[in-house]
């Protein structure tokens, strides 16, 4: 066993273009535990981001007591991340809830389940009392349940309340990757694999830190580097990242700037004839229209927007236009940023200039983040309709009612789904009555934490929260449901290369604790949901039920499991979708024959302007004559909603580090990650510092228009009058008692996206300030 804490990626096992990544099995045991001490291993995946490392769950007298890779997965041949080798320890951990909470005299007290659900049922039958009653019932749930609890509430929601708000965390998360898969290619998907790894001769990465936040997919990118005839490497960040270090040219934009330099690169691209002129006549729709839009954006502009050097540009559009398998993945530094949506598009539109899709090392990622977020926005649980149908078309609707048994007018799809700024919106201004929070701590994860705070306090507010810890938010709750997690559960889920794995149950869940399928199923049996012949609308009793039913609403969908059993599950690799009769082993990449899902029958959306989020209508579709042709989406770039003035003179923009998974509710209580990172910090560019009178260490004061926090200074690593705090560290250190304003999101701003609606947690103006002795 190796530190990974110090060496996060591990030794190298290089290997050249076309080979086949080499196995390297990483395990870690509790201490003095030995491999032969191990009483069970038991399959699972990874659920600490979304690139679904398979492991195996080491148990040792009832308890989890380390991990081990799984050499046998097409996914990371073995291989583990630091968070995913020691963070498993926080399932042990001694301050789990094991009772349900009910609040009691403004306190927080245990209960039983009855008593616990008796009060949401009991709510939920007052709201339903009064016409309209469904209205007043919204669902925040997560990236990070598995694929049978978001099917279960998906239904819950749309067939038995029918209520239109209900939401995902994953709007926060990859709301924009499936915006512009949708919007170019006719639905969700990702249509590469990461075998595109081992293949392509080049590689840009758009915003993705995939070097601290996909440990084990940056590894087959370094060993492919490592190897006989590396790719070329392009990093597109604001800070010096270890992807920008490693990269052969890095553009350190100016946060909030990345329409605009794709546009320039697509100029360029055109410009110097290379695209693929008879891969665009073919398969594309769109390209006039782009060209002249592009054609705005000659090198100096650019350069001047987004204070990267014109050569630069030049060099990477040539990187890019001159490669012959280039692979792509885009995150949050796209789809947290300004017109998220709109510059995500703009990699679809290279890749598909390039005739850079559907073929082997040419791959595209709109890429996930969460381990679930793919199985979110499947299901429905993030609003859109289950097995990625559009609320817009009538056929769809009438799909899901027959086999739901329902009466089309229950599924909410008279309006697009409310999306979770607006279920915020509702609980503030007080339509939405019952928020029903489930795997996510909006406390600290959500922008504007003032505000948040003050909803979640609203007494006409009834919040139940439906977590493993007494998280920020569970302690604004009315009731607080004790889950189980990972590990303690049985259920399937999907990455970001559309893998499907199994996770099997380890270990029992801690004292009253339940598997949150079974949370969800209790309630519908307690509201006794009816379908439309007075039969109960929900008799599944565990997660293999679930499944299958799962499996009869993707059929004949892009995300088909209908030819993936758990069995086929157990045992082997993880199995793509669509998996079907046709294609029993899974698929590899999707559009291979370069027809997407844009006929208006079968895709999931009939199309926003990407300015302004304006929705088309069916016949405005329609009229673009799509014919399984791809959109080529443009649009001019526009400054984001807070650009820096007089007051506020610096960018702020907020993300990862290696160590931790986001609220570090897991993380946290992990002892060596939470040694390894135990504070925030704010990064400064050394000439910023230097202007300021700030040295590396020192406390500083960063504030913005909706709040302050004090952390010490990180001289370094970032360019100029951009400032970077990572959001995991909430308002309170694990222990309560200790509140400090230190949470990157108290300074965040409520702004979001036209098309995708997710937030732009990556560009808020701010002051920096040295903070004086005693201050
Ligand atoms: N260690 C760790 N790994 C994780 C997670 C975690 O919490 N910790 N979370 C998982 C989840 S849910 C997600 S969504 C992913 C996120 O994975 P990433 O997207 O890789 O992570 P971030 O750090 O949020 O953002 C990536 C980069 O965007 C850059 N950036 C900021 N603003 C801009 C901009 O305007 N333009 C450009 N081009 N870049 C910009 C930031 O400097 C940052 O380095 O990670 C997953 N993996
Ligand atoms: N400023 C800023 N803000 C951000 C981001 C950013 O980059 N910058 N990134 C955004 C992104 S991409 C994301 S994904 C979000 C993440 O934000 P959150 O979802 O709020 O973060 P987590 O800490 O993952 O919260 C998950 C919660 O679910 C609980 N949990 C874990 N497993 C289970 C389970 O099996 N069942 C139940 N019931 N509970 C469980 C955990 O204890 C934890 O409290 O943050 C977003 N916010
Ligand atoms: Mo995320």
């Amino acid at each position: 066993m190796v530190d990974r804490v110090a060496d996060p990626w591990g030794a190298r096992t290089p290997y050249r273009q076309g080979g086949c990544w080499p196995d390297r099995v990483d395990v870690q045991l509790a201490d003095g535990l030995s491999p032969r001490d191990v009483d069970r291993w038991v399959q699972s995946a990874s659920v600490l981001h979304s690139n679904g490392d398979a492991m195996d769950i080491a148990v040792k007298d009832g308890r989890i007591a380390g991990v081990r890779g799984r050499a046998v997965d097409r996914v990371n041949h073995g291989r583990l991340d630091p968070k995913d080798l020691y963070g498993w320890q926080a399932n042990n951990s001694p301050d789990r809830l094991t009772r349900p909470l009910v609040r009691e005299h403004g306190r927080l007290v245990p209960t039983d389940w009855d008593t616990a659900m008796g009060r949401i049922v009991q709510r939920s039958k007052q709201l339903l009392d009064d016409p309209g009653g469904w209205g007043r019932f919204g669902f925040y749930t997560s990236g990070q349940l598995f694929l049978e609890e978001y099917y279960a509430l998906a239904v819950i929601g749309k067939a038995g309340l029918g209520t239109p708000h209900m939401d995902g965390n994953t709007r926060l998360c990859t709301a924009t990757a499936a915006a512009a898969l949708k919007a170019s290619f006719g639905t969700d998907g990702q249509p590469g694999s990461y075998t595109d790894v081992d293949h392509c001769d080049a590689i840009a990465l758009w915003g993705h830190n995939v070097a601290e936040t996909q440990t084990v997919l940056w590894t087959r990118m370094l060993d492919r580097r490592h190897g006989a005839e590396p790719p070329a490497m392009l990093a597109v960040d604001p800070r010096t990242t270890p992807v920008a270090r490693e990269a052969d040219l890095h553009l350190a934009v100016r946060a909030g700037t990345n329409l605009a330099l794709l546009n320039g690169l697509l100029r360029e691209i055109i410009r110097r004839g290379w695209y693929d002129e008879r891969y665009v006549a073919a398969h594309t729709v769109g390209f006039d229209d782009l060209a002249a839009v592009v054609d705005a954006y000659p090198p100096d502009r650019v350069a001047a927007v987004c204070d990267v050097p014109a050569g630069d540009i030049e060099r990477a559009a040539e990187l890019l236009g001159t490669s012959r398998r280039l692979l792509s993945t885009v995150l949050q530094g796209f789809y947290q940023s300004n017109q998220a949506t709109a510059a995500a598009c703009q990699v679809n539109n290279l890749h598909l200039l390039r005739g850079m899709i559907g073929r082997r090392g040419a791959g595209l990622y709109q890429m996930n983040g969460q381990p679930t977020a793919q199985n979110t926005r499947e299901t429905g649980a993030d609003g859109d309709l289950p097995g990625l149908r559009n609320w817009d078309n009538p056929a769809h609707i009438r799909e899901l009612a027959r086999l739901w048994n329902v009466d089309e007018m229950t599924i909410p799809h008279w309006a697009p789904p409310t999306h979770a700024m607006q279920i915020w919106r509702y609980a503030e201004q007080g339509s939405i009555e019952l928020l029903w929070i489930s795997a996510t701590n909006p406390a600290v994860s959500l922008p504007d934490l003032a505000r948040v705070r003050r909803i979640l306090g609203r007494d006409e507010l009834f919040v139940v929260v439906q977590d493993l810890f007494l998280t920020e938010t569970a302690e604004l709750a009315d009731v607080v449901l004790p889950s189980a997690t990972w590990g303690e559960k049985l259920g399937t889920f999907t990455n970001a290369d559309r893998t499907v794995h199994l996770s099997e149950k380890a270990v029992d869940p801690p004292g009253a604790a339940r598997a949150d399928l079974d949370i969800f199923l209790d309630y519908a049996r307690r509201m006794d949901f009816r379908d439309r012949d007075g039969g109960p609308l929900i008799e599944w009793t565990g997660p293999q039920e679930v499944f299958e039913a799962w499996k009869r609403c993707s059929a004949g969908r892009p995300c088909d499991y209908t030819g993936i059993t758990y069995e086929r599950l157990r045992g082997g690799s993880g199995i793509q979708w669509p998996c079907t009769d046709d294609a029993p082993d899974g698929t590899e990449r999707l559009y291979t024959d370069g027809v997407f899902n844009t006929d208006p029958d079968y895709c999931e959306t009939y199309g926003h302007d990407l300015s302004t989020g304006a929705e088309f209508t069916a016949d405005e579709y329609r009229a673009r004559e799509p014919a399984g042709r791809a959109f080529l989406h443009a649009a001019g770039y526009q400054p984001s909603p807070e650009v820096p003035g007089e007051e506020y003179p610096m960018l702020l923009t907020t993300g990862r580090s290696v160590y931790h998974f986001h609220t570090r509710t897991k993380t946290g209580r992990t002892p060596e990650l939470a040694a390894a990172a135990p504070e925030p910090w704010v990064e400064l560019n050394p000439a910023d510092a230097d202007r300021l009178g700030i040295a590396d260490g020192d406390p500083v004061q960063v504030s913005s228009p909706r709040g302050t926090i004090r952390v010490p200074a990180r001289v370094g690593g970032i360019r100029p009058g951009v400032v970077f705090v990572p959001f995991h560290y909430g308002y309170f250190d694990i222990d309560p008692g200790k509140r400090t304003p230190r949470a990157a999101n108290e300074l965040t701003a409520t702004a979001w996206d036209p098309v995708s609606k997710q937030p732009i947690f990556k560009v808020t103006a701010v002051r920096v300030a040295p903070l004086e002795p005693g201050e």
